[in-house]
């Protein structure tokens, strides 16, 4: 589907920056733009060139708002409609939907980001959904403490996250205006993906890419070159607009790959009977095992946040590789294996087929799970 991505602040801008590096020129991907009040946070971005960045807010003065999420709201609300009109150089009417993305604790990005998605909302049909950023619990955590944050985070630019104090009262309050604002929610669990001794600062690059690897797979997905024949069953964006729904529910995004031999294409035999356009050859039995075990390790691997018990109200199922591949069989029984996995009346499902690809993948989309451990602790600091 084409995709409007709008990285706003910090870790939003980083997040749209590596989504333009890995795929500037892919049919999914219409429109990318970075908005921060902070000059510098934009100055170090790569991909997104000078007309895809912009900076609001001359009240910041140039600078972030480190953290002060009242001042990022009145900005937002100030300059949303500015912000709109900053994306009108690359079409947002053609996008068939909008991600926000947002790290939730901070104040520019989470402070901008309900406004704007009003904004597009009012302006355009197409569904905008946010990605949010959940803050680490060690963000919060007083340096002087001696919590993870702590050491050498004044001495040592690198590796450890900003002190945020805030950052849960924001992420908890900013959850709550982009599901009154925005279709769907996609949280994204920082702290589930850092590896034990890690540290956001340190390990943000290796976050940011799974994020924006998720996002492309699941936006990406069914998005064929143009010119290349699409079969009936594609996903397109009614079938992710379906699955997520339209009320601001929170959506989590499971996905795993396969490495897989390219098909052989043309005779097995060598003796040039059939032309190279005979269909390609995959041997059914290797098929079947891809299929199953990308379907079963993108419901049961690392989700975006937790899902208590797997379980969800809608799952939506895309399997995408090589068309050689995409066995009917065994992805119809994983439809149903799914269905009983997450105890879902409605299970969508689409293909994707990648003609050249060389591995098999499957996204797996929940809406209406029940709520993780970690969102229910944000949501505890502003009751
Ligand atoms: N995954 C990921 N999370 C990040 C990154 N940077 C920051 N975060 C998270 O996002 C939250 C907000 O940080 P920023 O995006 O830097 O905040 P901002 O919108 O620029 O807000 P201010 O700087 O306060 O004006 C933090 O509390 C972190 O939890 C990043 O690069 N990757
Ligand atoms: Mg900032």
């Amino acid at each position: 589907m084409r995709l409007h991505v709008i990285g706003l602040g910090g870790a939003g801008g980083r997040i749209a920056d590596r989504l333009a590096a890995a795929h500037d020129g892919d049919p999914f991907l219409a429109g990318v733009h970075a908005f921060d009040t902070d000059i510098d946070a934009l100055g170090a971005l790569d991909a997104l060139g000078d007309e895809r960045r912009y900076r609001f807010g001359d009240a910041a003065g140039g600078d972030g708002l480190g953290g002060d999420l009242h001042a990022g709201r009145r900005l937002g609300d100030a300059h949303a409609s500015e912000l709109g009109r900053a994306m009108d150089d690359q079409q947002p009417s053609l996008a068939e939907a909008f991600l926000l993305v947002v790290g939730l604790g901070g104040a520019a990005g989470a402070g901008a980001a309900p406004a704007l998605a009003e904004e597009l909302s009012r302006l355009y049909d197409a569904p905008v959904y946010a990605l949010g950023l959940l803050p680490t619990p060690d963000e919060t955590e007083d340096p002087d403490e001696g919590g993870p944050a702590g050491a050498g985070s004044s001495a040592d630019p690198a590796p450890s996250a900003p002190h945020r104090p805030l950052a849960e009262r924001n992420a908890a309050r900013t959850l709550d205006a982009l599901s009154d604002r925005c279709a769907a929610v996609f949280p994204f669990d920082n702290a589930a993906w850092l590896r034990p001794s890690e540290t956001l600062g340190g390990a943000r690059d290796r976050l940011n890419e799974v994020a924006a690897e998720r996002v492309a797979a699941l936006f990406g997905a069914g998005e064929t070159p143009e010119g290349t024949e699409t079969p009936q069953q594609v996903l397109d964006a009614s079938d992710v607009a379906r699955a997520v729904g339209s009320d601001g529910e929170i959506a989590v995004i499971g996905h795993a790959t396969q490495a897989v031999d390219p098909p052989e294409s043309g005779s097995r035999f060598g003796l040039g009977l059939f032309g190279s356009s005979e269909p390609a050859e995959v041997d059914t039995s290797a098929a079947v095992s891809a299929i199953e075990t990308v379907i079963r390790k993108a419901a049961r691997g690392k989700n975006t946040v937790e899902v208590p018990e797997g379980r969800a109200d809608r799952t939506l199922l895309v399997v995408g590789g090589p068309p050689a591949w995409l066995n009917r069989e065994a992805i119809a029984d994983g439809r149903r294996w799914l269905a009983e996995e997450t105890g879902s009346d409605a299970i969508l499902s689409g293909d994707a087929p990648v003609h050249d690809g060389d591995e098999v993948f499957a996204v797996v989309v929940r809406s209406g799970t029940d709520e993780s451990d970690r969102i229910r602790e944000l949501r505890e600091t502003i009751e």
